[in-house]
């Protein structure tokens, strides 16, 4: 942390505070402040001593991003990829905000969310990793916590999640920074990132979060360059902290550090879980007083250190009658006398199931279904597993409906309303005759699929943490295809069922050539990981009683080797690059009715000073706005949200910035239209959107020439184009 800039984050209250109990602590204090107590030793994933001299308490750091690991009662919430395929702010802060309220409730003091990236990752089947290059996987894997791997939709879901946590009084944390695109060797393999899709690509989600003042950032497992990220001086200090100002402590993922000082002098706060994974041997606790003592370390970087561990405490009204931990433990299964934390938050969760399904296919209106006589369910991914939703551990299998993957940013489900449980009980109102098959070998429901009118397929393809492997595939996944041979239980009942409907449960993209061109799939619907609301998201969906309005937060390839990872030509950007086209493009999802847009408004590019170059640490004016974009968009049919999308090409060969991609997305709004409303949706352009990073003199830039701009429904969808700036 920068102790120069400290005051203009935190009130002078909390600055005051910490300084004066600074002053009461002996460096063997400041030390255990910055050092876990050891692995499982005490209730949380992470934990600090307490020091009563200042009143500090134990602290507590507990996983995950998607809910309170291990604690009895709390809600189970959708994955960061089914919350960024709503394009919905409110809902992500509403997720952020529930997730902090019963953090805190728990007696959580840092919740370790949100997840940015993985960004350029799409699997390929050899993933032998060479320092030179970097490796594939599937969108939204880590942690299941990523919410896009576009760096804009990803950072504005990051600050939504953190401002939201953060208003509960939960310190939040953005992880894992940075290049952590990978489970396989992710000790030990280098993200080797240019400077320029560095800024562009993976710091942009961070840079969202530290605008947001968010309390801590988790450095990851792997190196950028010959050091890790845990030890990367340029990366933590001279980037995170003083580039982009970032104002709060840098903690390190579990066991990521490697070296007492080289880590203290690149910049990181805290060392966790303290030893590593319970070997009892500390790098730093008194290793770090020691490193002191010698001059290794400066004094100056220890009191830093504390004081920023203080001040973010401090900052968040954290000393004031926070609740204690009571009866639950990470390491124990017993509960007793703890709180009910999960309120009504089970009604977040599932508008994010149901606002997160992207209809993908509808011909004829197969969709909405409309009290079928007979529909027949097919798929082992339709119901729950029998032995329960969390039989297994952390969620390590792929056993029947999937709603989280594996990891550990699971949470223990409350329950888990499968799609069969939902669908039963709609059947029954609707007197539908209802024909099953929960099995995944593609004849067992041959039956089924015969005797109905409709068939509803479930498919689904799972990922998870490197920690496990779960049938074959470790962490990352081995291809693109769905699990249990989906497409050919997809393909044995469209052969059987000409009214075939395919739900897929996926942690990101999959190939679905095979299912689509068959003549009788006459809809598909990605519904993503839900979590536990799953069935009852769904059903809103299938039935018409929610119009679907997620879009997708990643492109559906073809084929897995469409997808490019180079540079900063990542998903639709490396597309519109090399002229392929996609299946299902960045931002696309259909709806029950058609929406129309009108009256493009582009304003003037609007002066700043300086007017090109802003040099590091002048990032203030990076974030006025430099130009207004608005538009109309008028209702359909029936009542509806559309996700109006906002793409910014920059001037193909502006000074010093060639090869840009072709258009980047800038803004989006999502409005809910009744049948004959409309509504306006306005897109503040910032300086930093409009700006390339030029490497040479290290700043951002805004080109002199013309911006194209377009206002679309998808990527590829643009409705409404005009130019910016003259
Ligand atoms: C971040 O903190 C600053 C200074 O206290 C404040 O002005 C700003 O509103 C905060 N931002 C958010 C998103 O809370
Ligand atoms: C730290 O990261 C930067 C930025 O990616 C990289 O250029 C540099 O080589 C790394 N430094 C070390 C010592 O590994
Ligand atoms: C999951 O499925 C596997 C393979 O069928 C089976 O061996 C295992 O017992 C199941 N576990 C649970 C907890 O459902
Ligand atoms: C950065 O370098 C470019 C040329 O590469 C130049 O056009 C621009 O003015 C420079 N900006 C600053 C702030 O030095
Ligand atoms: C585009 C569209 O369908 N607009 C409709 C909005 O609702 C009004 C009133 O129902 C209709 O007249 C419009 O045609």
């Amino acid at each position: 942390m920068s102790s120069l800039l400290f005051p203009i984050l935190l009130t002078a209250a909390a600055y005051a505070k910490a300084k004066t109990a600074l002053a009461k602590l002996t460096n063997t204090n400041k030390a255990a402040l910055a050092t876990g107590m050891g692995w499982e030793k005490g209730p949380c994933v992470g934990n600090i001593a307490a020091i009563t001299a200042i009143g500090f308490p134990e602290l507590c750091l507990q996983d995950g991003p998607l809910g309170v690991r291990y604690a009895p009662g709390v809600t189970a919430f959708p994955a960061g990829i089914t919350t960024g395929s709503t394009w919905d702010t409110s809902l992500m802060y509403a997720r952020g905000n529930a997730l902090g309220t019963e953090s805190k409730a728990l007696g959580v003091h840092v919740q370790l969310g949100p997840v940015a990236g993985p960004l350029g990752k799409i699997p390929q089947v050899e993933y032998e990793m060479h320092l030179s290059d970097w490796k594939l996987n599937r969108i939204g894997w880590k942690e299941l916590g990523s919410f896009s791997n576009d760096p804009y939709l990803a950072g504005v879901a990051m600050a939504q999640t953190v401002t939201g946590m953060q208003a509960a009084s939960v310190q939040a944390c953005a992880k894992h920074f940075i290049g952590n695109e990978q489970e396989h060797d992710r000790s030990s393999m280098s993200s080797n990132i240019d400077d320029r899709a560095l800024h562009e690509l993976y710091l942009w989600p961070f840079t969202e979060a530290v605008k947001a003042n968010v309390s801590f950032v988790m450095c990851s497992y792997n190196k950028v360059g010959p050091a890790w990220a845990c030890e990367n001086g340029t990366l933590i200090t001279n980037i995170l902290k003083n580039e982009l100002d970032f104002q709060g402590w840098v903690v390190s993922d579990w066991a990521a550090q490697h070296t007492t000082v080289g880590s203290s002098n690149a910049g990181i706060d805290m060392s966790m879980p303290g030893d590593n994974f319970g070997d009892n041997k500390f790098v730093w606790g008194v290793a770090l007083v020691s490193a002191v003592s010698s001059n290794q370390v400066a004094q100056s970087r220890l009191d830093d250190i504390a004081l920023c561990i203080l001040a973010g405490w401090y900052f968040l009204g954290q000393e004031n009658s926070y609740p204690t931990i009571t009866g639950w433990s990470s390491w124990s299964t017993a509960t007793s006398g703890a709180p009910s934390v999960s309120g009504t938050h089970n009604t977040v969760a599932q508008a994010i199931a149901r606002d997160g399904i992207v209809l993908l296919k509808n011909s004829n209106n197969a969709l909405p279904l409309k009290k079928p006589a007979s529909l027949a369910v097919v798929g082992y991914d339709a119901v729950l597993n029998p032995q329960g939703a969390n039989a297994c551990v952390d969620r390590d299998c792929d056993n029947r409906t999937l709603a989280k993957g594996w990891d550990s940013g699971t949470a223990q489900f409350p329950h888990l309303i499968a799609p069969l449980d939902a669908i039963k009980a709609q059947a029954s109102t609707d007197g539908t005759v209802l024909a099953t098959s929960t099995s995944d070998t593609p004849s067992a429901g041959d039956s089924a699929a015969a005797s109905a009118a409709t068939a509803l397929v479930f498919i689904n393809a799972d990922l998870g943490e490197g920690y496990i492997t779960v049938e074959g595939n470790a962490g990352d996944c081995n291809n693109l295809d769905s699990w249990h041979n989906g497409n050919d239980l997809a393909a044995a009942v469209a052969a059987l069922n000409k009214k075939t409907i395919v739900v897929i449960h996926s942690v990101g993209p999959l190939i679905l050539e095979s299912i689509l061109t068959l003549p009788s799939v006459v809809a598909v619907v990605w519904a993503g990981i839900p979590s536990q609301e799953s069935g009852n998201g769904l059903v809103d969906v299938l039935y018409g009683s929610t119009n679907p309005s997620g879009k997708l937060p990643f492109t559906i390839a073809k084929a897995a080797a469409d997808y490019g990872t180079s540079g900063l030509f990542i998903d639709y950007r490396h597309f519109d690059k090399n002229s392929i086209v996609p299946r299902y493009e960045f931002g696309f999802g259909l709806s029950y009715t058609m929406f129309s847009y009108s009256n493009l408004f582009i304003s003037a590019l609007r002066a700043a000073t300086p007017s090109a170059g802003i040099a590091p640490g002048g990032l203030k004016s990076l974030y006025d706005v430099a130009a207004t974009v608005s538009a109309t968009i008028t209702n359909g049919t029936v009542e509806g949200k559309e996700v109006a999308q906002l793409y910014v090409s920059l001037p193909s060969d502006s000074a010093g910035a060639s090869g840009n991609p072709i258009k980047q997305l800038r803004g989006f709004s999502k409005l809910d239209l009744k049948p004959g409303g409309s509504g306006k949706v306005v897109f503040e352009l910032r300086r930093k959107d409009l700006s390339f990073w030029d490497t040479g003199n290290k700043s951002w830039i805004v080109p002199t020439e013309k911006f194209g701009v377009v206002i679309g429904a998808s990527c590829r969808d643009g409705r409404l184009t005009g130019t910016l700036g003259s």
